[in-house]
């Protein structure tokens, strides 16, 4: 062997042969900002890798790489090993993923709802080969709070949506769920909705309380109206081939990591809802927030049905077996 090859070969031997040991940088980019719920669950998950190896995960929020379309290029391309994008934008490239946008499929019950993220089969079984189809593994789903609407007129009806230009992610089937209600669903990245609510193109979106908080968008809508339709799910993925590649012990640190991660997001988000409601209020008194009445759901919640029927109809293959699963879930989590 000459000194060259001897050289080459000791080269290798360390980068390959040092394993689990070598200390990496990861990459994880998400939808919010470092205070929002992804941005919480992010440090939570960057405080337990860091604590439990010698690798360092460095964070991305929402608008350092662009949006949401483009951190989950970056992370199916390997320039990201971990990406947080929520199914309202997954629907577009893993048509399964919109079932999260059947109106009043998930529970409004907290426990029940954490229950069924816990242990539902349709997330833990069903979806990561789903996910896996396009070079992700899929870590963890989990809910990030009650959707509200916050539009410039007063919403008690479906007929109150006709003719509002409602925005929405950019998920064929929150499409035809704001077509159920009346609406006229205009499908947006985030990075554009503050702004043409601003100049009027549209009249109204979709949100938990602390993003309509957080994000400032009661400076450009007038009420909140609180029809009891979703839940915010989202979901963290990281790049497959980085997870494969993997030794056994950094696959355990990332798990536990994310477990720790999940227990606290839920943890953090006890009374989140009702305090970023006060806050809203304070920084804007003359904001309507209103709860509507069961006869007021009722032409709402009687949309679900078709919509369901269109999610088996736009789904993709699996759409069928996620759903009867979805339910069964939903039924265990019931306590039924
Ligand atoms: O509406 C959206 O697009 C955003 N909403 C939340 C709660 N998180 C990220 C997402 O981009």
């Amino acid at each position: 062997m000459t000194k060259t090859t001897i050289t080459a070969v000791s080269l290798a031997a360390l980068i390959l042969g040092a394993g689990g040991a070598a200390a990496d940088t990861w990459r994880y980019a998400f939808e919010e900002a470092l205070e929002e719920v992804q941005g919480r669950f992010a440090q939570k998950f960057k405080e337990e890798v860091e604590a439990n190896s010698d690798h360092e995960v460095q964070l991305f929020p929402f608008g350092t790489l662009g949006e949401s379309a483009d951190i989950m290029e970056q992370a199916q391309s390997g320039i990201l090993q971990f990406v947080d994008q929520s199914p309202g934008f997954t629907g577009a490239l893993i048509p399964e993923a919109q079932v999260f946008f059947v109106p009043y499929l998930l529970p409004a019950d907290q426990d029940q709802l954490v229950s069924f993220f816990r242990n539902s089969k349709a997330i833990h079984e069903l979806f990561p080969p789903l996910y896996a189809d396009q070079g992700l593994e899929l870590l963890t789903m989990f809910p990030e709070g009650e959707v509200m609407m916050t539009t410039t007129g007063p919403v008690t009806s479906p007929a109150d949506l006709n003719e509002v230009k409602f925005r929405v992610m950019t998920n064929p089937l929150l499409v035809e769920s704001y077509h159920a209600f009346g609406a006229t669903p205009t499908p947006l990245p985030w990075g554009e909705v503050y702004g043409a609510l601003q100049t009027g193109i549209i009249q109204g979106q979709e949100n938990p309380a602390f993003f309509i908080e957080s994000t400032k968008m009661y400076e450009v809508t007038d009420h909140i109206t609180r029809a009891g339709h979703n839940n915010f799910t989202t979901a963290v993925m990281a790049n497959k081939d980085f997870f494969d590649g993997l030794p056994d012990e950094d696959k355990a640190v990332v798990q536990n990591a994310i477990t720790a991660a999940f227990d606290y997001i839920i943890d953090y988000q006890t009374g989140l809802t009702e305090d970023s409601l006060e806050k809203i209020q304070a920084a804007k008194p003359e904001m309507t927030i209103t709860t509507l009445t069961e006869e007021q759901r009722a032409p709402f919640i009687a949309t679900a049905e078709a919509v369901e029927a269109k999610f088996l109809e736009i789904g993709g293959g699996q759409a069928q077996a996620i759903l009867d699963q979805m339910k069964a879930d939903l039924q265990v989590a019931a306590g039924n």
